[in-house]
Order: C-alpha cells, then structure tokens, then sequence
C-alpha cells in the first residue's frame, strides 16, 4: 500500500477533501509540497490521469427508457446558494435560477446497476487503467522525473484513518493510493463488493460516470438541478431535511460522528459507505441526497460562478464554460455536492444542500459516487 502520490489524483483530492469552513488553499499547497517531495511537480497542468481515452465515446445507449427507481422532480424557482453565514466563498451570492421539471435516481446509483453496465459495455472504469507514462509525460513540465514503476499503477484512493490526531490542513494523513483498489476492490485486493450490491458504487470518476449514464439513457444532473432537488421544496433552508441540526434527533444521513479522521464513533450506524436508502428519503423522495457518498453533477467547477451570474434570472443554467479554481488554476474540475460519509460538522458539512465542492474528472475516491436524472 502506497502513500498516495499520483499528481493530479493528489491535487484533486487536496482540493475536494480540503472542505474546511474557509479554504482548501492551505490544504492543496501542503498537498502539493509533498508531492514535490515524492513524484513531480503538480503546478503544471492537469495530465489526464491516465493519458489514455476514458471517454465515453464507444459506450452505446442501452435503449432502456425506463424511469424505474426514479422520482419526479417538479420545475420550479429558487435561491441558489447559501442563504445563510454557514457557506464558503463559492456559495454567494444567492441568485435566482428556474429549472424545468425532470426525473431524478431515486438513490444513488448502486453496485448492482453499475455491474449490469459493466456486463453489458465491458467498460474499464479509470481506476481499472494503468497509466500511461509516454502519454503522460507530455502534458506535464520538461524534465519532471518518472515517477517509481511502484505507482504507475492501476489505482485509487481509500480512506485510511490515522492512529490519532492530525492536522487537517495534511490530507495525505487519511487518502491512500491503494494498488488495485477500484469500485469492485473499495478498500483494495482483498476487499470485495460480495453482499454489498445495494451499496452506492465509489471510485468512480467523472469519464466513469458520463459513460454509464449515456448507456442507461440517462445524464449527469446539473449542478442547479442536483441542488433544487435537495432543497426539495423548502425555501432557504440549511439542509435537505429542512433547519434541525445533523446531531440532532434520530440520524438523518450517513456522515461523520466523533473526531475526524481519527475516531469515528458510526452512531449514525455506518463508519463508511451506507447501503442506499439506509436514512429517509427528502421531500421529493430522493435517499441520501446528503451524506452517504459525493455526487457528480455535470458542470464545471468555478469558483466565482454564483458572482458571475448577474442579477437576471437563470434559466436552466448548465454551468461556465470552463472550469477555474484559484486554488488549483491549472486543473479543470467538475462539480460534486452532497458530501459524504467522511463529512463532519466541526470539518466539512458539506450535508448542507448549497454547499460546492470540486475534483478533477478523472479521479474517484472510496467516498464519490454518483445519480442520474432524465428529462
Ligand atoms: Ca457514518
């Protein structure tokens, strides 16, 4: 088991994992600096993980046009953003958005659909790939070393807790680069998905979860309609459930409990990944639309969206055109909402229905996952 020290895969998880109240500047610089340590540089530009097609270019649509396991969600106008003093930077301002109605997973989309995709496409997920060194090299800095034949590897990250506390700002204390870890193998060889097939799949990338929405005939929701369909209904309210607090009452997503990342206390009943459908559904139906596992959306990530959006009210927005993170300029990052099991109120509560996150689309984490919605 490495400690991780893939690049790009290290700059995304410094950014989406770096969900502190403030910034994760602090976090990804201290990320990156370990890598200087260890591989390469990550000031360069994003090399595709894998250097190699992870597109969905050959995936061909099931023709299923089912809406089984989907819940309809009502168009409608809203508030985008944080209405309250809880969000980060990114969150304001509030500004108004109109999307249509659709249909909306239900739940997140579990081992046992993913495997039926898999079966059907024989599609590789990016953590199944090896990278590919010829290919990688030329988008990255004239002179940048090969990295150790050891991490050139088919691999993903897994959470691995420290033995007590540790600084927050240091994300490589609890994300491990784990050979042959990917959505079949969460924690790595010798783990499995046997008996779990109601879990949510993890360790997909953004290209992994593109690809098996197009086959399902479905797409990746937006990022205004992920967070309309949270808010289910209510006007300006923290969370998906509506104003109580997450530690109150009887457990209302799976997220962290205790002293994060060392001590998990699970009193929500899971330490890490939930079976689907494990806390009540929102409003509009939809289970563990906070908590559980990060959720793709469509759009590119960018900071400055929410101020870049004038005064006019947006219909159906689709996000920027490209993807700008001033904490990481060079890496085009997609939108993930929702947090997860990993979320915790002193660190993260990224459970609240406005709060934004990023990585980059090549990457998947034993903590993101992803829904679909179809018009
Ligand atoms: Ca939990």
């Amino acid at each position: 088991m490495n400690k991780f020290s893939w690049p790009c895969v290290l700059v995304a998880v410094a950014s989406f994992a770096a969900c502190n109240q403030t910034s994760g500047t602090t976090t990804a610089k201290t990320a990156v600096a370990h890598a200087d340590d260890t591989v390469m540089s990550c000031t360069s530009n994003l090399p595709s993980r894998f250097a190699v097609n992870t597109s969905s270019d050959s995936i061909v649509a099931s023709g299923n046009n089912s809406y089984e396991g989907m819940v309809k969600i009502p168009g409608g106008d809203f508030l985008m953003g944080a209405a309250d003093k809880e969000g980060r930077t990114d969150e304001y301002p509030q500004h108004a958005v109109h999307v249509d109605g659709f249909y909306m997973d239900a739940t997140e989309v579990t081992n046992a659909m993913f495997a039926q995709f898999v079966k059907a496409t024989g599609y590789v997920t990016t953590a199944e790939r090896k990278p590919d060194w010829e290919e990688l090299k030329k988008q990255l800095p004239a002179g940048t070393p090969r990295p150790a034949d050891s991490l050139l590897v088919a691999a993903s990250l897994v959470f691995t807790p420290p033995a007590g506390a540790v600084q927050l700002n240091d994300v490589s204390q609890w994300w491990q680069w784990v050979k042959g870890a990917d959505w079949k193998h969460p924690q790595g060889p010798g783990s499995s998905i046997k008996g779990k097939e109601h879990f949510p799949v993890v360790h997909v990338s953004w290209d992994d979860a593109m690809a098996y929405a197009i086959w399902a005939g479905k797409r990746l929701p937006t990022e205004a309609e992920w967070e309309w369909a949270a808010r289910a209904g209510l006007t300006n309210k923290p969370f998906t459930w509506g104003t109580e607090p997450v530690e109150k009452g009887k457990p209302k997503a799976n997220i962290w409990q205790g002293h994060f990342p060392d001590r998990n206390t699970a009193t929500d009943g899971y330490a890490r990944v939930a079976p689907v459908k494990s806390f009540a559904a929102n409003a509009y139906g939809l289970y563990d639309i906070a908590g559980n596992v990060w959720e793709w959306c469509s759009d590119w990530y960018r900071s400055d969206s929410y101020t870049q959006s004038g005064t006019k009210k947006l219909i159906n927005p689709a996000g920027p055109a490209a993807s700008y993170d001033p904490e990481e300029p060079t890496v085009p990052k997609r939108v993930v909402r929702g947090g997860s099991f990993l979320c915790h109120a002193s660190y993260c509560a990224s459970y609240r229905v406005s709060a934004r996150m990023k990585t980059s689309p090549d990457t998947g984490l034993e903590h993101t996952g992803f829904r679909c919605v179809k018009n």
